[in-house]
């Protein structure tokens, strides 16, 4: 049934005067945004055929386009790894879940933020016309900006988005909003949240985003490879940039290594991961949650049988002397032994002692993931991984030391001499229309506190020394992120969002955020605009153009437009936009790098030419590097950046916070939940993983139906589980069953494994939320995403972080009826209301 779109007359008229006219259709056209001839090729593609290069978070690709239509990808020829995922990008655009049209919650139309808003996920929704949508959104800004100040508008970002530097969504909502007013701002990500705050006290950088050291030196120096909870096999395919997949050529020479036995690479992780299967090594299976005491056994065995680096300790260090009494077991009466160890982590007191020793005895690579401190007390992980290779005293040496990104970007590859392009900027330096008072409350919150914020304003939270005082939010704004995926606690989010007067989300993808939204604004995906961006992601392997591929879809509009045109209700287009269209946007940031380029001593061609003819600009190879090396080699004129300049094993900054969950050097805290007689393991056995996908990014290509119809099972997200929990519960690969606990209920798709150890099963972040019945709290969820079952509660006081990946679940063959799967079909679109209904309350 087609939609009814609404006349224009049932606009607000009193702020509506003289905006009518400069609706963003009437204005913004491609012809207007793309008025050089040059740039005709890809201007108007609605009968275009042909061949288009362009480039995703998958990687680059060739699409195919016949009479407007992309019906074929194929990867990018100088991608030597392509991801199958590659196959899922071209149903971004075709799917039966994209944002058609501006559309508007049934009961937020009919009482503005009044609205009833536990009918908030009904999926009732009304198209209405962009400048209306618009309106309503400039007018909902401004109220509370009026009424409440900036505190009670929550526009921070973080989100995945999509790869360009002009169109990067969140900055340009931030940008957008920024110039209207001030607002509540977050602090971390869900990525690193632990990691990113504990890792500059101990080791002066974040540790977690920077380049890692390169491939080849690690490869010839390196005797033992640890990868401590990290899968980059499966997680280098995507990339923030449109990454180039090189790390992938030195997985195959690892495994040659391998198979040689010149490496000897141990996998501490209680699945079998691809990186595993891909490369070859050992496993030790290690119960989940319990690295930090296996660490600390391996610490205590370095130090009992003196296999430790005095030398380095005294050098580089500073504060082993007050974590050795902890270690010992002087301050709280327990040694930390393998065989204490052992009864925690599983893994028998022998072979810990065997680990220890193979780690000292030659240079030892210990590459460690993130999923680790995605948890109850993920800081200590983090923080202690460090400690255990100062002990081994080969940081900064190549194929030594420790590293936290190898998994991420294209760490390890060789990073080129070219120039590092910029991108669309956040901030303008115009002032805000509005800069209220914060009223006391904090200007910023940590990211993953922000539903614990909408359900308790006036609370303090400790913060990495900080207080942080919870603002009364009454409106929030999402856009290129979901937030009904990322976040824990599916249930809960539920009942709390009702507390929001208004939520706006800027997408290309129905999504769950879209759901659980008000005002809903269709923005295009990459394909459908034109753009650029940096090819390889630490690699910096080259520029890549993103020129469209096909025209945009339905009434999908670029969030450069969308904003700019939000923007011209408060008179800030022009800072907005700078006076510039996207394509001398997309023009200054390659002539920036053309610019910074000669004083490197690479020549690029001018912007039309790169545009019009290659799109693709590969920069000349760099040299070899190596981690912490600057400081080995020189620690007083290269100090680290902490307090000392030296690797903190016991930090008195954070110490002196007075954080029980976070003392002076790491530790082992128990957790709320935790499998294998742990707390809260007898009612639910098994420790849920929520790691992320091996078939989409988070939460994006999910919609994609055809690829997701590659990894689903009857019809559903799988959940893999052990062969022996499988047998217990009568499940076999391929049934559907129910995931659950208190928090809530999950279908999911059985893949019976022998890959998993016992107690342990793991269903893919970024499962779309699929209710049984839309809005409300508890119900059941027919798809399987895994944050329906997952706790909301802080890393600890230090970091604030998520704690996603702690959580517990139990298994059972679903014997009820089975429901469709209801996440997949964008909104209900409501068009039998008559357009004269109640005029809301705008004043
Ligand atoms: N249980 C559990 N939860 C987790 C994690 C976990 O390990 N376990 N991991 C966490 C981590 S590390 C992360 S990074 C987060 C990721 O969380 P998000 O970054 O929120 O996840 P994405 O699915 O990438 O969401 C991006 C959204 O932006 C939309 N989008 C894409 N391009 C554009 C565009 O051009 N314009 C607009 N307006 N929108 C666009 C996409 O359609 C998609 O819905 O999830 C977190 N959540
Ligand atoms: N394909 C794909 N790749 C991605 C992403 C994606 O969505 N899809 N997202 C990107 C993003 S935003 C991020 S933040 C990174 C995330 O990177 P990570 O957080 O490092 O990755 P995960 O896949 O969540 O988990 C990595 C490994 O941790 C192991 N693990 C889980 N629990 C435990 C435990 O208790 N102990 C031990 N020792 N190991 C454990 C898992 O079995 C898995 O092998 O990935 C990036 N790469
Ligand atoms: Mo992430």
């Amino acid at each position: 049934m087609a939609t009814q779109i609404l006349n224009k007359g049932v606009s607000r008229r009193r702020f509506l005067s003289g905006m009518v006219a400069a609706s963003a259709a009437s204005v913004v056209g491609t012809s207007l945004l793309a008025p050089r001839k040059a740039l005709a090729a890809t201007d108007t593609k609605a009968n275009f055929s042909g061949e288009v290069l362009s480039g995703s978070h998958w990687g680059a690709f060739r699409a195919k386009v016949e009479n407007g239509v992309w019906v074929d990808t194929v990867p990018f020829e100088k991608d030597k790894n392509p991801t199958s995922m590659i196959n899922g990008v071209r149903e971004v655009v075709y799917n039966p879940a994209r944002v058609k049209y501006p559309m508007v919650r049934l009961d937020w139309l009919k009482h503005g933020y009044k609205s009833d808003t536990s009918q908030r996920g009904d999926n009732r929704f009304v198209r209405v016309p962009w400048s209306q949508a618009l309106d309503f959104f400039y007018h909902e800004l401004e109220r509370v900006q009026n009424n409440y100040g900036p505190s009670a508008l929550y526009a921070g970002h973080t989100g995945w988005q999509s790869v360009g530097k002009l169109h990067s969504a969140g900055t340009m909502m931030m940008r957008a909003i920024g110039l209207h007013g001030t607002y509540l701002g977050k602090m971390g990500d869900y990525s690193t949240g632990a990691a990113q705050v504990v890792l500059p006290y101990v080791a002066g950088a974040m540790e977690v985003y920077e380049q890692q050291t390169s491939w080849p030196l690690v490869l010839e120096h390196s005797d033992t490879i640890v990868i401590w909870g990290s899968d980059p096999v499966k997680n280098l395919q995507v990339g923030w940039l449109v990454p180039d997949h090189s790390p992938y050529a030195y997985f195959e020479q690892l495994a040659d290594k391998v198979k040689n036995n010149e490496i000897k690479v141990i996998y501490i992780d209680p699945v079998v991961s691809d990186t595993q299967k891909f490369v070859g090594g050992e496993q030790v299976k290690v119960n989940p949650q319990t690295d930090v005491p296996l660490m600390l056994a391996i610490a205590h065995t370095l130090y009992t049988e003196n296999l430790y680096n005095k030398e380095f300790l005294a050098d580089y260090t500073t504060g082993f002397d007050k974590f050795l009494p902890y270690l010992l077991g002087e301050k709280d009466g327990t040694a930390k032994t393998p065989e204490w160890a052992e009864k925690i982590c599983g893994i028998d007191a022998d072979t810990i002692r065997e680990l220890a020793r193979q780690m000292a005895s030659g240079r030892t690579q210990i590459i460690g993931g993130w999923c680790l401190q995605r948890m109850q007390h993920g800081e200590q992980y983090a923080w202690m991984l460090v400690v255990v290779a100062a002990m081994l005293g080969q940081i900064g040496l190549p194929g030594g030391g420790f590293g936290f990104g190898w998994h991420y970007n294209d760490a390890g590859s060789i990073t080129s001499n070219g120039p590092l392009m910029s991108g669309f900027s956040g901030v303008t330096g115009v002032d805000p229309i509005h800069n209220g008072s914060y009223k006391g409350y904090s200007s910023y919150i940590p990211v993953a506190r922000f539903v614990d914020c909408i359900e308790n304003p006036g609370k303090t939270i400790q913060w990495n020394g900080h207080d942080i005082t919870f603002p009364e939010m009454k409106m929030a704004i999402f856009c290129g992120n979901n937030p009904f995926h990322h976040h824990q606690d599916r249930n809960k989010m539920i009942k709390i969002w009702r507390k929001l007067e208004t939520v706006v989300s800027v997408e290309h993808q129905w999504t769950a955020t879209c759901r659980f939204a008000d005002i809903v604004l269709p923005a295009t995906t990459t394909h459908e605009r034109n753009d650029i961006e940096q090819y390889g992601n630490h690699s910096n392997a080259g520029i890549i153009a993103l020129p469209k591929v096909v025209e945009p879809m339905y009434e999908a509009k670029d969030d450069f437009d969308i904003f700019r045109d939000l923007c011209r209700r408060f008179d800030r287009e022009e800072a907005f936009t700078e006076g510039k269209s996207q394509m001398e946007w997309i023009e200054q940031f390659y002539n920036g790098a053309r610019l910074q380029g000669r004083g490197l001593g690479v020549r690029m061609p001018n912007f039309k030419k790169f545009w019009e003819e290659e799109g693709f600009i590969e920069f000349p190879a760099g040299t070899e590097w190596v981690r912490h090396e600057s400081f080995r080699n020189e620690p007083d004129l290269e100090p680290l950046g902490t307090a000392t300049g030296l690797i903190e094993i016991y930090c008195k900054a954070i110490a002196d916070m007075g954080y029980d969950d976070c003392q002076g050097h790491p530790m082992w805290f128990e957790k709320k939940e935790r499998s294998h007689g742990g707390p809260g393991s007898e009612k639910f056995p098994l420790n849920l993983q929520s790691t992320h996908p091996k078939h989409r990014l988070h939460s994006q290509l999910c919609s994609s139906t055809e690829h997701r119809a590659t990894y689903s099972v009857a019809d559903r997200e799988p959940v893999y589980i052990s062969t022996q929990d499988a047998k217990a519960r009568g499940i076999k690969s391929g049934d559907i069953v129910r995931v659950f606990n208190d928090r809530g209920e999950v279908l999911a798709g059985a893949v019976v494994t022998d890959d998993y150890m016992s107690g342990v099963c793991r269903i893919h972040e970024g499962a779309w939320y699929s209710p049984l019945e839309g809005g409300k709290p508890g119900t059941l969820c027919t798809y399987g995403d895994p944050n329906v079952l997952t706790q909301d509660i802080g890393s600890s006081k230090l970091a604030q972080a998520t704690s996603a990946a702690s959580a517990l679940v139990e298994i059972e063959k679903y014997t009820g009826k089975v429901p469709a799967v209801t996440g997949f079909h964008g909104p209900t679109a409501v068009t039998d209301i008559n357009p004269l209904f109640p005029a809301m309350d705008l004043e």
